[in-house]
């Protein structure tokens, strides 16, 4: 079943790229413009392949061609492991100053996550942590980053999906923490509540959490929105540091022992630090809160 629906969202995929004509511009007093994918991150955690393809669109636009058309294979000339996209060979001439998407993909039918962009972006490679995200249909959408990219600034798009989850950490142009989650609590609160089996409460101080707001912030974007929701200003952690189990104002390696040693009975954790704790914001403490704190602290992007 999981298999037919990622084949049916590819196919919606392809319908959805449109072909924009393009014109051919030259280039040719210039340095081509390329965009490059390290294969070899990708060979751990994809199906084998032998052909990749580069597919780009301009942010909210239409993709300049067809899903695996002949004008967005990728070569590896010399066998390393390091496909090219050249832009300029493929007719692609890039706007200064515009968001596009961009998107590796192979032959062999693996799910990836799109990749925000922009013209200072050329010529850096694309890679894979192997960090993924499971969508509802169960289909794992493989985030890629940028070599010498910050990943907030041109990296997986940052949304919040249908369900209520916050994926991606670059910012779209044209978007805010607060217009993400007040198209949220309009768009995904009800899926949010059936997929999640999370209280309201806790979803939207998730996404408080992960997109660095307030309980002001939460607060008044709750009443712009219109929406009904069950949350409390009080009950918030919008404003505290969620992570902080043991409650001494830092996150730090202590925190995952403390709560080790609360699920072991040795010492308790009060309320205030038990509501610390819960980092994945399940409503309990669990390990799975202390791996995440780990993860946290060891770096990851997403923990
Ligand atoms: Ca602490
Ligand atoms: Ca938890």
């Amino acid at each position: 079943m999981k298999k037919i629906i990622c084949t049916l969202l590819t196919t919606l995929l392809i319908l959805s790229l449109l072909v924009t004509p393009v014109s051919a511009t030259s280039q040719s007093n210039t340095q081509d413009a390329v965009l490059h994918f390290d294969a070899n991150s990708a060979i751990k955690h994809w199906q084998p392949f032998s052909k990749v393809y580069c597919h780009i669109w301009e942010y909210d636009g239409e993709a300049f061609y067809p899903w695996h058309s002949d004008k967005s294979i990728c070569t590896d000339s010399d066998n390393d492991g390091i496909y090219t996209y050249n832009l300029t060979e493929n007719g692609i001439n890039l706007k200064e100053n515009t968001q596009y998407c961009c998107l590796f993909s192979t032959n062999a039918g693996n799910h990836q996550y799109p990749l925000l962009f922009d013209t200072t972006v050329l010529g850096d490679t694309a890679y894979l942590t192997g960090d993924y995200y499971s969508s509802p249909e169960g289909c794992d959408e493989y985030y890629m980053f940028w070599n010498n990219k910050d990943h907030r600034e041109h990296g997986p798009e940052l949304v919040i999906n249908p369900i209520g989850q916050v994926l991606g950490t670059c910012m779209p142009k044209g978007k805010t923490p607060i217009s993400l989650l007040q198209n949220a609590l309009i768009n995904s609160m009800e899926n949010a509540r059936m997929f999640l089996g999370k209280s309201d409460q806790k979803i939207i101080d998730q996404i408080a959490y992960q997109l660095g707001l307030s309980c002001e912030q939460v607060q008044n974007t709750i009443e712009n929105s219109g929406v009904k929701v069950e949350w409390q200003k009080e009950l918030s952690t919008a404003d505290k540091l969620v992570g902080d189990a043991d409650n001494d104002g830092e996150i730090s390696i202590l925190d995952a022992t403390a709560i080790g040693l609360h699920l072991a009975s040795l010492d308790e954790l009060s309320e205030e630090e038990q509501l610390l704790s819960d980092i994945d914001f399940d409503s309990k403490v669990s390990i799975l809160d202390a791996t995440k704190i780990q993860r946290k602290l060891a770096d990851y992007i997403f923990y």
